[in-house]
């Protein structure tokens, strides 16, 4: 489908891809991560400022940058996972799927039937392939990744109902809202023992499965604990932050 190895295939030959997060929507940005050596680059409408337009050219410049562009939709929002397809995305994390229900609808919207029920109209997809409409169709549900995050108790409870559901891809862990989640609204530890021995877990049981299982990283000493977990998609590095840093750095080279 797409004329390098797709993230799909990638993901399937068990690669280990590092998503760059963005949140600005900024789409040059997408392009100038790529060219950074990202594999990929997550473009975030839940958390970030992300439109559907600044998705379509996210996409197009992550592609130019020589990334995989993925994206991030509003929890609930299965229209946009469909919409993100349509427009070139290769992959869409959804958040919060705590049931198998919730596991269905991201499948109904990220795969034509007989295995979901997504709405043909994939042409910007396919343009930015060059692929002919008919071959779009012909590898579109083995192409497009639909990831499922886990990132609640509830979530980490139905695992093995949301693994078994025909056409999820598979999952993404979300740490923060996790350990937000077990304490009940406490704390956002996302790089406490609980919560990495709980990723550790769903990353084994999504493997069992034969999912693909990603996470995201919020310290280098997560990235590389995760990659050792057996989780082959990383989200490593939020553009903000990077750009925060980077600022930072550059400044402190005065001092
Ligand atoms: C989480 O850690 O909850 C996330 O959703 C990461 O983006
Ligand atoms: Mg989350």
């Amino acid at each position: 489908m797409t004329a390098a190895p797709s993230l799909a295939a990638r993901l399937r030959a068990d690669e280990t891809i590092v998503t760059a997060w963005s949140t600005l929507a900024v789409p040059i940005l997408a392009e100038l991560l790529g060219r950074a050596g990202y594999g990929a680059v997550t473009l975030d409408m839940q958390h970030g400022a992300h439109d559907i337009g600044t998705v379509r050219e996210g996409i197009a410049a992550a592609r130019l940058g020589g990334a995989h562009a993925v994206m991030r939709p509003a929890v609930d929002d299965f229209a946009t996972v469909s919409r993100a397809f349509d427009l070139g995305a290769e992959a869409v994390i959804m958040p919060m799927v705590n049931s198998v229900e919730d596991a269905l609808a991201l499948v109904g919207a990220a795969k034509y039937p007989p295995v979901g029920a997504r709405s043909w109209g994939p042409h910007r997809a396919a343009m930015l392939q060059g692929a002919s409409p008919a071959d779009y169709l012909a590898a579109a549900n083995a192409e497009t990744v639909a990831l499922a995050m886990i990132e609640t108790p509830a979530a980490v409870e139905a695992l093995d109902e949301i693994l078994a559901v025909e056409g999820l891809d598979g999952i993404f862990v979300g740490p923060g809202d996790l350990s937000l989640t077990l304490s009940d609204g406490a704390s956002v530890t996302p790089s406490s023992e609980t919560v990495q021995s709980m990723a550790a877990e769903i990353a084994a049981k999504a493997r069992a499965a034969g999912k693909f299982a990603g996470i995201f990283c919020n310290t280098t000493a997560d990235a590389r604990a995760a990659r050792d977990m057996g989780f082959r998609f990383l989200a490593h590095g939020v553009e903000m932050s990077l750009l925060m840093d980077a600022a930072k750095a550059k400044l402190a080279e005065l001092d």
